[in-house]
């Protein structure tokens, strides 16, 4: 993997103030590839790191959200659901820039920390955790307060199958089939132009997606009415606790008081125990409308790693095991020996950097080479394409290519040592 070339691609999809995910298929800012984007810059594009998450920031709503998309209308026409959808300026308390509704997972305080440790002098003069420290409260304090799990206090809910980034993930199958597939807008696919259709979520889906995010937009975004969807993702909220441990760091760098923050890493870290499935051997999601917790093996259920906690190494041994990498070359999103299995088919079979880079980690942290060596190799081929995601089993490209956060994590893993 060559760096220069990693950096040549985030510096293609650079817009001024932000880094598009990849220039055709995603030409807006997405939420969380900008916190995975900013920890690869940090190495060698300090400054540019600190916008990234800046940027994103600046589109924060009252409430405290950070939203899923930050739009560019002047490409609204290249990518749906746009501006034209959300219309968020009609929104009571959206933020200053035209965005979406939703949300994405919360992994912006760990990536403001890791981008201030990367440059810490530089960081400082530019009052960059300072700047950032009260926004990163809100979002929290809006995930915490306002997405509250019904059925396992502590853990935070996402409300659309766009939010936990997974779209099409096998987790949501049971609680999409509930949902209505008949939206009032007409559907746009203009993603099919970048990525074939057997690489994309399907129509059935489409429709459904729909049908929930102008339900949540014709409510007002408001959190407090009823919803259909909410499911307690467990790398959504293994995010929010890494997350918390980082806002620690910023306040004891800032001078603050960390207690609240750690004692809420732990709170969720004790709440995910709720998700956790003994005979799978992994985390999986728990459907907050009816309370059941859905049965099947994804990344998604394996991200908790990240905590390093009580069940990281029997999740580092799911990880090597037959429905993971015991039987693919690279980490598949879903397990392996599932009937419906697709190699090809996003979040339904491939292998994602930012899901490995999230297992990478937690290898690392407690220590387990055999599974961080074999997570590395995935990086080593991300060059020279750095596609959206590769078939498991072959490696093969897959997706969109150029694609910013493969690039920017693929640096971080050459670049940082295990403790960085
Ligand atoms: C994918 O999601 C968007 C909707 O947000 C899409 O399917 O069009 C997901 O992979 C998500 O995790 C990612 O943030 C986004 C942009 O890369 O694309």
């Amino acid at each position: 993997m060559s760096v220069e070339q990693a950096l040549a691609v985030l510096d293609a999809n650079w817009t001024g103030t932000h880094t598009l995910p990849a220039t055709g298929l995603y030409p807006h800012q997405w939420s969380w590839d900008s916190g995975f984007i900013a920890i690869g810059l940090r190495h060698h594009r300090p400054d540019r790191a600190r916008r990234e998450l800046q940027s994103l920031l600046d589109a924060q709503w009252s409430d405290g959200r950070i939203p899923q998309i930050v739009y560019d209308v002047s490409r609204d026409d290249d990518y749906a659901p746009g501006d034209a959808f959300w219309r968020s300026r009609s929104i009571a308390g959206a933020g200053a820039l035209p965005s979406s509704g939703l949300v994405q997972p919360p992994n912006h305080a760990l990536a403001a920390w890791l981008v201030h440790q990367a440059d810490p002098a530089g960081s400082d003069r530019a009052g960059f955790l300072a700047a950032m420290h009260p926004r990163l409260i809100a979002w929290h304090a809006y995930l915490r307060e306002r997405r509250a799990s019904t059925h396992v206090p502590g853990l935070a809910v996402v409300k659309h199958p766009w939010e936990p980034g997974t779209d099409n993930s096998p987790l949501w199958d049971g609680a999409l089939a509930r949902v209505p597939a008949t939206p009032s807008t007409t559907i746009r696919r203009p993603d099919l132009a970048h990525a074939s259709a057997g690489e994309r979520p399907g129509g059935r889906e489409y429709a459904r997606f729909y049908w929930l995010a102008e339900r949540y937009r014709d409510l007002g975004c408001d959190d407090t009415a009823p919803f259909p969807f909410a499911f307690a993702c467990p790398m959504f909220n293994a995010l929010l606790a890494s997350s918390e441990r980082a806002l620690a760091a910023i306040a004891e760098h800032l001078g603050l008081e960390p207690g609240e923050h750690l004692e809420r890493a732990r709170a969720i870290e004790a709440a995910l125990e709720s998700l956790w499935h003994d005979e799978l051997g992994c985390y999986v999601a728990l459907d907050d409308v009816v309370g059941t917790l859905v049965a099947a093996a994804t990344v998604n259920g394996l991200a908790p790693i990240l905590l390093g906690g009580v069940r990281a190494r029997r999740l580092a041994s799911t990880a090597l095991g037959p429905r993971f990498l015991g039987s693919a070359r690279h980490l598949p999103s879903y397990d392996a020996t599932a009937e419906d299995f697709d190699p090809a088919l996003y979040w339904r079979g491939p292998s994602w950097f930012s899901m490995s880079w999230l297992v990478l980690r937690g290898a690392e942290a407690i220590g387990h080479s055999a599974l961080a060596s074999v997570v590395r190799r995935t990086f080593a081929r991300a060059a020279p394409a750095f596609p959206e995601y590769v078939d498991p089993f072959t490696g093969a490209p897959r997706g969109t290519r150029s694609f910013s956060w493969t690039a920017a994590l693929a640096i971080d893993v050459a670049v940082a040592g295990p403790d960085a």
